[in-house]
């Protein structure tokens, strides 16, 4: 079982990736040709020459990048408790001041400003904690690096390690203040002491920096879910779903494949009840800009967030339920079971829960709210709780069922325990 023994990541539940590199420059397209692979992959998808390639650094200008609105934001209306920034993507540009490579924002841009420091300027701020995504074997600027040219056949990555990746994750766990996590992706054909050798570089100087899943070779300190897959069950331990609001990470002009606030909404809490975090995707365009679209669907999952974040932060997974309900979905901590509830409804049935009720109120306002406890004429335990008047027609809000155990105890589904009973009180 994954155990980071960080109780700030097992709380967190809702955290912000940044997807920002020389790819929002070409935003899903190069020479009139458009990629249909996710966009920061376009170098490779479209066989963009390497010297073509980086030509883009002198179109990168984000005037209009606002570290500090972005991390306002992200903290304060989405609700969101940490934020992975793509230090260095597969394409080998560095998004900070990097000494070991000019291929660099500072250096090579026309904009010339570090974006890591903006970010960890706005993170000290707004008290937001800050992780880097690095691409720690493909480089598809370096002969050395996974994936150069499409070809991994003379590459020599113990040098790539040495010169390339080694020495940039010691800039950014040395001049970047307190980094929460070293976000590591495409492990490739790393060897077990290769991962080890990562492993130990970032813990040497920053103990209490946690190590996604995809270092390698299962060195890492949470697992990290495949890009947008989410767990069919509830799962042990700590994890992290990686996701996108539409079908790519870095920007795509052309990509309207938009979820709404809802599915997103639904999305988190389902993540939430098998005990996972969202790492949830926005990808700037070259402007610096966020896409529209973006700040609007998690304005409104931002509002849900805010309203229910009890419901949300410091869960735990909350085992399987008997049923699958079609209008909710539960969260839990210790004496209390949250509901979400994403249809509108006038009663909230729960069948073949076992818990004593002490209590339930909206989550919301904490205000009470009417239950009971029955048995049905099956001989099951249901309990009701009475949604009031105004909320009838409402959806996507959360009640807590406050129990007398700490845990729920849900019964089998084959047998009822008082037969014949009708409608009595338990
Ligand atoms: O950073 C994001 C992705 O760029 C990265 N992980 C997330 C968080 C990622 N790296 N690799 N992959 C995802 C797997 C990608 C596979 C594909 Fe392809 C890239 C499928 C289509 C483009 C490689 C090229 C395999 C087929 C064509």
């Amino acid at each position: 079982m994954h155990d980071t023994k960080q109780q700030w990541f097992k709380d967190a539940k809702f955290g912000l990736f940044i997807h920002w590199g020389l790819y929002a420059v070409l935003a899903g397209e190069y020479k009139g040709k458009r990629t249909e692979r996710i966009a920061e992959w376009i170098m490779n998808d479209l066989d963009i020459p390497v010297e073509e390639y980086r030509k883009l650094v002198g179109q990168f200008c984000p005037s209009k990048f606002d570290a500090d609105a972005l991390v306002k934001r992200a903290k304060e209306q989405w609700g969101m408790r940490y934020i992975v920034f793509t230090a260095k993507h597969h394409e080998g540009f560095a998004m900070y001041d990097s000494k070991v490579s000019d291929y660099n924002v500072v250096k090579e841009t026309p904009y010339g400003q570090d974006i890591v420091r903006q970010l960890r300027k706005a993170c000290d701020k707004y008290g937001m904690r800050l992780g880097f995504y690095y691409s720690q074997a493909q480089d598809w600027n370096d002969p050395d690096g996974y994936m150069y040219g499409k070809d991994n056949s003379r590459k020599n990555y113990r040098a790539y390690l040495e010169r390339i990746c080694f020495p940039q994750v010691r800039e950014l766990l040395t001049e970047y203040g307190e980094i929460s996590i070293m976000w590591f992706d495409t492990p490739m054909g790393t060897t077990p002491e290769e991962s080890r050798e990562l492993y130990e570089l970032v813990k040497s100087l920053q103990p209490n920096c946690i190590i996604s899943g995809r270092i390698g070779n299962d060195m890492g300190e949470y697992l990290t879910t495949g890009d947008n897959f989410i767990p069919s069950l509830p799962y042990e331990g700590d994890w992290e779903v990686p996701a996108t609001l539409n079908d790519t990470w870095g920007y795509n002009q052309y990509d309207h494949n938009w979820k709404s606030p809802e599915e997103i909404i639904r999305l988190l809490v389902k993540i939430n009840s098998r005990g996972g975090n969202y790492l949830l995707n926005i990808g700037p365009k070259a402007s610096g800009e966020i896409p529209e679209e973006s700040i609007a669907i998690l304005d409104e999952v931002g509002a849900y967030v805010n309203a229910n974040g009890e419901g949300i932060f410091g869960t735990k997974h909350v085992g399987i339920y008997t049923y699958d309900l079609d209008w909710g979905m539960f969260t839990r901590k210790d004496y209390k079971l949250y509901v979400h509830v994403f249809k509108p409804r006038i009663r909230l049935e729960f069948l073949n829960i076992g818990n004593k009720v002490t209590g339930a109120y909206l989550v919301s306002d904490k205000s009470e709210l009417e239950y009971e406890t029955c048995i049905t004429c099956d001989g099951f335990r249901m309990i009701e709780v009475k949604v009031p008047k105004e909320y009838h027609g409402r959806k996507n809000y959360c009640i807590c069922l406050e129990t007398e155990e700490a845990e729920p105890m849900y019964q089998p589904i084959e047998k009822g325990t008082i037969p014949k009973a009708f409608w009595s009180r338990a």
